[in-house]
């Protein structure tokens, strides 16, 4: 279409063509819509009648088409703590939280909770439905965690859609509360390390695209690995969130490594090194009631800057622990609404709130405004049951081996892949030891994926101690990720890597201890704009080339996909993931006010091409599509 645009305008025609040609004529990016949109949609559903949906396992039951309540959301959105922040700025806002004296409060629930408890699958669409209701019956949260971690991979590879849609969209849906972002420090929100030019456009764009508060943590707590990041947000005018991520146990005496003064001279070094806000990474919910009175009283003496504490459900001490750092004078927490909150996920952020009312921290609130929130999204988790991690209760087990919370239910399903299913004990006993053979370390991503494959590595070969894996090690070739990080591929951890394990894990290559950053090349963004361009067959913009360079293949793949099936985003989540059975009815809203009512009848066996009819009626006509089936 770019291309008839060219040779039909009349400034080709007349020959008036220049080098800016292109640049000034954005008309020829305009291409009439597609005509065959519900064929699209027909096709895509008919494939995923015929051989599953994106990442569904198989056999996966299709979950009641039920209609979750949607609470009415009429009138203006009232202002919130983003005005304070659009209005005074970031300082301004750093300031404004110094003077509340109410508990605040993060939502997770579109970011973390979901990536806790169902493998970060929850979709845009089922977001966005949501979030004229959040923006007006929570308007009095601090902020919405809703992007980074794991969603932006996830939305790429296995929902079939753009995460910085998903931005945009829940933007302009939500301009009242700030958003807020999980980064991965130098990793930003992949797994390795990148460039520090692609940090700082990362950080830009994201900027642009409307996040306000940045939380940036590394996963080693090496603050080199978080400065380029730091500034990137610093000087995007947006709020530096700085995590000090929490391991071990600052109530037992006998570990000694990440103590209290080890966490308060961190908190110090991410102040001076420019936090506007310093966030308590709880990540593996280790954090226990008393600890956490310890660490924020300290905190509270020792750094300036408002504290915003993190914790998981996984041991079952969350809200205790929000309860007791309410108490020793916490600005904001993180919590969940309450039906995708607890065991892996954050802790109920309605029992918070209900705990808290009529005490010097109540949140302000409105708890039957929040029970409607957490009622529809409790339907909604229902469309999501395959990613359910099965896990039952929450349990004490978190100590022995200090997983974050979401890698407890990944390694336990790559163990199984393994054949180590009925062996999860001792996978959870090899992944403590791989720990302390690795010098004690955070564990949190990219770190936790490593001492999950060296574990998982250790049961394979029947390793049970460091002193095994030493000594046996020197003949066996370690998983890649292990290598990666004791080359020192992910950052220093504090004390350094035990030099042993790193003889015996290289073979020979030499470690690195510099920052990775200052190593790797800078991307050339322009020739990847060029490769991304003629890979698409149109312009990319910016943001797409972040994407590419981030996870490459994916944004082509992602482009494939609308090619073939249109923008799937707008088919139901149980349609998208399970299809429809043969008499079931759906409506796909393919833009404002144009409806397609679509209804399977009939899938027809495989023709000796290996493709198969799968019929149709589409508004009440019979409509066939042929699909191949791959099964
Ligand atoms: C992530 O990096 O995605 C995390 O949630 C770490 O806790
Ligand atoms: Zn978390």
């Amino acid at each position: 279409p770019f291309l008839l645009n060219v040779i039909r305008h009349p400034r080709f025609l007349a020959g008036d063509v220049d080098t800016n040609f292109i640049h000034d004529s954005p008309e020829l990016f305009q291409f009439p819509p597609r005509r065959d949109r519900g064929t699209k949609v027909l096709r895509y559903i008919g494939h995923v009648v015929v051989n599953g949906g994106p990442g569904v396992p198989p056999g996966a039951k299709p979950p009641a088409r039920s209609q979750p309540p949607i609470p009415k959301a009429e009138g203006p959105v009232p202002p919130g703590v983003r005005q304070v922040l659009l209005e005074r700025g970031a300082e301004g806002l750093v300031e404004w939280i110094r003077t509340q004296k109410r508990l605040l409060v993060t939502d997770t629930t579109m970011r973390d909770g979901h990536q806790s408890l169902l493998a970060t699958r929850v979709r845009t669409r089922d977001m966005l439905t949501i979030a004229p209701a959040t923006a007006r019956l929570a308007s009095g949260l601090f902020s919405l965690e809703m992007w980074g971690g794991a969603t932006f991979d996830t939305a790429l590879r296995f929902l079939k859609e753009d995460p910085w849609e998903r931005l945009d969209l829940l933007r302009r849906a939500i301009p009242n509360i700030p958003f807020q972002m999980l980064l991965r420090g130098a990793n930003a929100v992949g797994y390795a390390n990148y460039p520090d030019n692609l940090v700082h456009a990362f950080v830009r764009e994201a900027a642009a695209a409307g996040i306000d508060i940045f939380r940036i943590f590394d996963a080693l707590n090496w603050l080199p690995n978080m400065r380029p990041a730091i500034e990137a947000v610093r000087s995007a005018g947006k709020v530096a969130e700085v995590a000090i991520c929490y391991t071990g146990d600052i109530t037992d005496p006998a570990r000694t490594k990440y103590n209290l003064r080890y966490y308060v001279d961190l908190a110090k070094e991410l102040e001076k090194a420019g936090a506007q806000i310093l966030a308590i990474k709880d990540m593996s919910g280790l954090l226990k009631p008393r600890a956490a009175k310890m660490l924020i009283s300290a905190l509270k003496q020792e750094v300036g800057v408002p504290l915003h504490l993190h914790t998981h459900d996984t041991a079952g001490t969350g809200l205790a622990t929000l309860l007791a750092a309410a108490e020793a004078g916490v600005d904001i927490v993180d919590a969940a609404l309450s039906s995708l909150s607890g065991l892996t996920s954050q802790p109920s952020l309605n029992t918070l709130v209900a705990a808290l009312q009529g005490s010097d921290r109540d949140t302000g609130l409105d708890l039957a405004a929040l029970q409607q929130l957490a009622d529809y999204w409790q339907e909604v988790r229902r469309w999501y049951a395959p990613w359910e991690s099965g896990l039952l209760a929450t349990s004490a087990e978190t100590y022995l081996h200090e997983m974050p919370g979401g890698q407890v239910s990944n390694l336990r399903q790559q163990a199984v892949a393994l054949g180590l299913g009925g062996r999860w004990h001792e996978v959870v006993e090899a992944y403590r030891t791989a720990n302390l053979a690795l010098g004690d370390i955070v564990k949190v991503t990219p770190s936790s994926k490593a001492v999950g494959d060296l574990a998982l590595f250790m049961v394979q070969n029947g390793i049970r101690t460091t002193e095994e894996l030493v000594r046996r090690g020197e003949g066996l070739a370690f998983p890649e990720s292990v290598v990666q990080m004791l080359a020192g591929y992910m950052g220093q951890p504090p004390g350094g890597w035990p030099e042993e394990l790193q003889r015996v894990v290289l073979k020979g290559r030499e470690a690195i201890t510099v920052r990775p950053g200052e190593l790797l090349p800078p991307i050339d963004f322009e020739a990847k704009q060029r490769e991304l361009s003629a890979k698409l067959g149109r312009p990319a913009a910016q943001r797409e080339v972040l994407s590419e360079v981030l996870f490459p293949g994916l944004l082509e793949q992602l482009a494939r996909h609308q090619e073939e099936y249109g923008n799937t985003a707008v088919v139901d989540t149980p349609t998208f993931f399970y299809g429809l059975r043969p008499g079931e009815e759906t409506r796909v809203e393919i833009e404002k006010g144009k409806t397609l009512i679509i209804k399977l009848v009939d899938v027809r066996d495989p023709k000796p091409n290996g493709m198969r009819e799968v019929l149709f009626e589409l508004n009440g006509s019979q409509r066939e599509v042929e699909v191949p089936d791959q099964r």
